[in-house]
């Protein structure tokens, strides 16, 4: 038995229900079991582990695997554990998800453009209020942190709306048409000209925390949304949830949309639930299709199998 070549999967999970997991994995790929953690008995038949917040260490067991996926985009929920197995480690980059992601980038922006929230409130107290005046998506300035396949493709989407569009990474890139800046040396002149912030960052030992008072102090004061905002949906661990309310308070920060959390679920004692400049969602700003997902893992592991390269893999030094 030790000399067959290990197939099998193992669906390790935290936060979620597993059974339609593999179920879904089960009927894409039939010819081999499809596990949870606590139902393998023989841990040399397994080659793959999916991954979404897999308990730290519980991939030990597998000596013979070779290949860690994640049911996302994100990636810090596997590199975070210390025992992690020194095999690929591979990702979601799916058109549903990144397109899901623009629409919630786009939503946000407009919302925050056309002063929606201020609208609600005055719809439910019967008040034709007379600050009806909107500046044009062209007087807007948005700045993206994190300019990969999620910040580039809502980079071109605002962009078809008219905000004018500038972008952060971490190394020098050209993304066509859009004025690029990068590393700690391009961040000031990123955040001086910046109305509204949009952060796709993965969160890694270098962005964990960058999202504080002194960062958002450094956004642009003289914009035509009165002052800047915050949106935020590539990790909680990237923001620092008092320092938003700082900025907040002292008028630093106009407003904020939030999918991610330093804590999630938010917790409901979190000030941010009820404050009246900030929207609250439930990380779900790209939540892609799971037979999507499971297909793209399941392409991936037989195209492997033909001796074919993984794709979308991730450079674990570098963190994402
Ligand atoms: P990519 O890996 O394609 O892009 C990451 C981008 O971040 C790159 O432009 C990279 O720069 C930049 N970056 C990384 N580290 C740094 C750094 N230290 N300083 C400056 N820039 C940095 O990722 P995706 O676009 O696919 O996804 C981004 C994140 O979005 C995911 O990691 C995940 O956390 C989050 N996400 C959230 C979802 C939600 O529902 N809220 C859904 C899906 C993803 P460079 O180009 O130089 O490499
Ligand atoms: C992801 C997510 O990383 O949904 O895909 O957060």
């Amino acid at each position: 038995m030790k000399d067959e070549k290990p197939r099998d999967l193992v669906i390790a999970l935290r936060g979620w229900e597993i059974a339609p997991w593999i179920e879904r994995f089960a009927k894409m790929l039939p010819d081999r079991q499809v596990l949870a953690l606590d139902q393998v008995t023989d841990p040399d038949r397994i080659a793959y582990a999916i991954s979404w917040k897999h308990p730290p260490g519980s991939l030990t067991r597998f000596a013979r695997l070779k290949a860690v996926f994640s049911l996302g985009a994100g990636v810090d929920h596997i590199l975070s554990d210390p025992k992690l197995p020194d095999v690929p480690v591979l990702r979601i980059v799916d058109p549903d998800l990144t397109g899901r992601m623009s629409e919630y980038i786009v939503l946000h922006c407009l919302m925050h453009l056309r002063q929606q929230r201020l609208y609600d409130r005055q719809q439910r107290d019967h008040v034709w209020g007379d600050d009806r005046f909107q500046p044009a998506a062209g007087a807007i300035r948005v700045g993206i942190m994190g300019m990969g396949e999620l910040g580039q493709d809502a980079a071109r989407k605002l962009m078809a709306i008219g905000f004018q569009v500038q972008g952060w990474g971490r190394s020098a890139k050209n993304r066509a048409g859009i004025s690029m800046h990068h590393g700690a040396a391009g961040l000031t002149d990123f955040l001086a000209m910046t109305d509204i912030l949009v952060v796709l960052l993965p969160l890694t030992p270098q962005t964990h925390g960058l999202i504080n008072r002194a960062l958002l102090q450094g956004l642009a004061r003289d914009g035509a949304l009165g002052g800047p905002v915050l949106i935020n949906a590539g990790r909680g661990g990237l923001q620092v949830e008092a320092d938003i309310l700082a900025c907040l308070a002292d008028g630093s920060l106009k407003a904020a949309t939030l999918d991610v959390f330093e804590t999630e679920p938010l917790p409901s004692s979190s000030l941010l639930w009820d404050h009246p400049a900030v929207t609250v969602t439930p990380h779900n700003a790209a939540m892609s299709e799971p037979a999507a997902i499971c297909r793209q893992i399941a392409d991936q592991i037989r195209a492997h199998e033909r001796g074919e390269p993984f794709v979308n893999r991730v450079e674990r030094g570098r963190g994402y």
